[in-house]
């Protein structure tokens, strides 16, 4: 009884996202109730479940909050069956919330219209059809506990395996529906033939060839460039943009002579740089790994600035992506000589989708929440006391360079090693301040230096090598790096919030 209760809820509330994710696809990304809702808890995450969720699980952020989105809507589905009723449609009135709840996400999305409601409100026509339905014949044929059957004994049981049919019919169409939407939303906006037709200019000042010398000789190292495949991904887009050079725009506005508009045929008469640039996370925890290197394509931010000219007085770029991410950056990083970039190509191909194809910003020096912004379509120039960027609004610093910082790649902590020589390594950076050296304690001694490996630029990370004599037992292994300015990394332990972790990366390991 409880059972069929809670497979026949299962199957009314998968008709409603099944549904829902069908009619999603000519309405559009973001309308169908699991991406709406997902991206409102996005938006609305506070801050300390947000980077837990990201230290614990990366980059598979998104597919944690799908899952946890599921098993919500499987108890939401199982306790809508248990309490319907023919007389008392309680969970046709929990569905009904539930679907109020699809509806205000959708309709508060980046550029949604009333349209938006569409797929959650169709959905919910189609699952609550399916529940009155389904309810009204498990009556028919079920048994309920110590009653007398309503019906002869051998009839409800033709009746009962003609109502399993049924569920199991429905469920099967409801599954397909959502499978096919799916994939049909996936192929409606899919921008990959147009990143494939890219051809990517040649740049007129590339950049410096990466030379063997900045990569320290220890296996487990990251090689200097990170492949794209590899980059690191942190955004709050849960479907990421679909955004076709045809249609991208970018529009330079705000406190300027002349606000203009590109269209991505138009960057072609601008002249492209090429730089190599790290960039990193400001959730990154010591030791972590949300930083990469990429051999960037693109077009100075500086010289579109100044075709709109600037107008006294700003200090504040905000951009703005197709999606609505927002990021202030300080105007003077933008104009202080640095290679911000508005980029186009990463190591050679055209932006991977998932890293803002087919354009976005790269600023040295700032981390990727104040500077980075993907899919981006605008430009206001601005100021400080009038507009702030997405994470900014959600209590992290408005401003601040990323933090001089060195992480031990190698070896791993909890390692077994044989006493004697031991390769100690890993990266340093402080982009565009440079890293000038790293130190290793081991447990108490002295802070000794490291080698390090050449300087391609102040705005890429360095590799570092200690060659250290291990001698037998436990040893807790520190690092700290001094950047371009004499500063030395802190020892100060914070979390991430507001402006980026600090302390020393350490590992343990056992000797003998
Ligand atoms: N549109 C958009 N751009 C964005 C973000 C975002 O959420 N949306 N996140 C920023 C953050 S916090 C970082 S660290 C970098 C990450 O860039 P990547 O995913 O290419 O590594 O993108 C930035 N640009
Ligand atoms: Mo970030």
């Amino acid at each position: 009884m409880t059972g069929l209760r809670v497979a026949l809820g299962i199957v009314s509330a998968g008709t409603i996202l099944g549904v829902a994710e069908l009619v999603s696809v000519p309405v559009g990304p973001n309308s169908a109730p699991l991406d709406a809702v997902g991206s409102a808890v996005v938006d609305n995450t506070p801050q300390g479940l947000r980077e837990w969720v990201i230290g614990t699980f990366g980059t598979n952020d998104k597919l944690v909050l799908y899952v946890v989105m599921i098993l919500v809507a499987v108890g939401v589905a199982a306790a809508g069956g248990s309490w319907e009723r023919r007389g008392r449609p309680y969970g046709s009135a929990l569905f009904v919330v539930f679907g109020v709840v699809g509806v205000v996400a959708a309709c508060t999305r980046a550029h949604a219209g009333w349209t938006a409601a569409l797929p959650t409100v169709i959905g919910c026509g189609c699952g609550l059809l399916v529940l009155r339905w389904l309810v009204r014949h498990a009556d028919a044929v079920v048994v309920s506990d110590g009653e007398k059957p309503a019906v002869p004994v051998e009839s409800a049981r033709r009746g009962r395996r003609r109502f399993l049919g049924e569920l199991a019919g429905v469920g099967a169409l409801a599954l397909a529906g959502g499978v096919a939407g799916r994939l049909l939303a996936l192929r409606a906006g899919d921008v990959s033939g147009d990143r494939a037709a890219v051809r990517l200019p040649a740049p007129a000042e590339p950049a410096a060839p990466v030379p063997a010398a900045v990569e320290a000789p220890v296996p487990g190292l990251p090689s200097f460039v990170t492949s794209n495949s590899g980059f690191y991904r942190v955004d709050t887009a849960l479907s990421v943009p679909q955004l076709s050079t045809g249609d991208w725009m970018l529009r330079i506005h705000g406190m300027v002579d002349r606000e203009i508009t590109l269209s991505y045929a138009d960057l072609a008469a601008r002249r492209p740089i090429e730089r190599v640039m790290t960039m990193t996370c400001v959730s990154n925890p010591v030791g972590g790994n949300l930083i990469g290197t990429a051999r960037w394509l693109g077009y100075r931010v500086a010289d579109l600035l100044a075709e709109a000219g600037v107008r006294p007085g700003a200090d504040m770029v905000l951009s703005t992506s197709v999606d609505d991410f927002t990021a202030g950056t300080p105007l003077a990083a933008l104009t202080d000589g640095r290679d911000a970039m508005l980029a186009i190509g990463m190591n050679g191909e055209p932006l991977p989708v998932p890293h803002g194809f087919p354009a976005r910003l790269v600023v040295p020096g700032l981390y990727g929440y104040l500077s980075a912004t993907k899919w981006v379509v605008d430009l206001e120039v601005t100021r400080f006391d009038r507009a702030r960027g997405y994470w900014a609004r959600r209590g992290w610093a408005v401003s601040g360079p990323i933090k001089t910082e060195a992480r031990i790649d190698v070896p791993k902590s909890a390692a077994a090693l044989a006493p004697g020589p031991v390769a100690v390594a890993g990266i340093a950076w402080a982009q565009h301040r440079g890293v000038t050296a790293v130190e290793v304690q081991i447990d108490d001694g002295d802070w000794k230096p490291a080698e390090l490996s050449a300087e391609y630029s102040i705005d890429t990370w360095r590799q570092w090598v200690y060659r250290w004599d291990a001698t037998p037992g436990k040893h807790t292994v520190r690092a700290r790096a001094t950047d371009g300015t004499g500063v030395v990394q802190t020892a100060e332990n914070r979390g991430t919030v507001p402006d980026g972790a600090s302390g020393y990366p350490a590992i343990s390991v056992r000797v003998g």
